[in-house]
């Protein structure tokens, strides 16, 4: 138990020390990231017919936004890494073992607060799950099932 508890003491001091909830590896290095939900996440209805958090007045399906920051690994000051070609792009994974996207995103640099925000996000109800995905870009052949360096699965309340 003293052991236990020992080592829930030293965790906890190390997570204080050089706090990284979430790891991406890229050509610049190991950056740590947080992400927080502003607006969302929704899931729509699928297929415009669903009843899942359409707008009241329109029926069209709602977006949702998020905001991402980046710092380096072991950096405690949390200074904002910016990342020349960055993607942040929703990605379904379906029951039926289909993939798909969704509609285009938008990606603003607020460089203010040093932070990501991505817009436009759109995630319909399916037999399946959402995943917000990570890329650099690496040209026109760039192909979202397979080319992201880091991705999280989103959890819709
Ligand atoms: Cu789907």
């Amino acid at each position: 138990m003293k052991k236990l508890i020992a080592l829930t003491i030293a965790l906890f001091s190390l997570n204080a020390f050089s706090h990284c909830p979430n790891e991406i590896v890229l050509e610049q290095g190991e950056l740590c990231f947080n992400y927080t939900w502003t607006n969302g996440p929704h899931l729509n209805g699928a297929h415009g017919g669903g009843h899942h958090h359409m707008m009241k007045n329109t029926g069209r399906p709602m977006a949702s936004t998020l905001e991402v920051a980046f710092w380096k690994h072991g950096d405690s000051t949390h200074a904002p890494v910016q990342i020349e070609g960055l993607r942040i792009y929703p990605w379904m994974i379906m029951n039926n073992g289909m993939e798909h996207g969704s509609r285009p995103e938008t990606l603003t640099y607020d460089s203010a607060r040093g932070i990501y925000i991505v817009s436009d996000l759109y995630f319909s109800k399916m037999m399946g799950y959402w995943e917000v995905r990570f890329a650099v870009l690496a040209g026109s052949d760039f192909d979202p099932k397979s080319d992201y360096v880091q991705k999280f699965e989103v959890e819709f309340k």
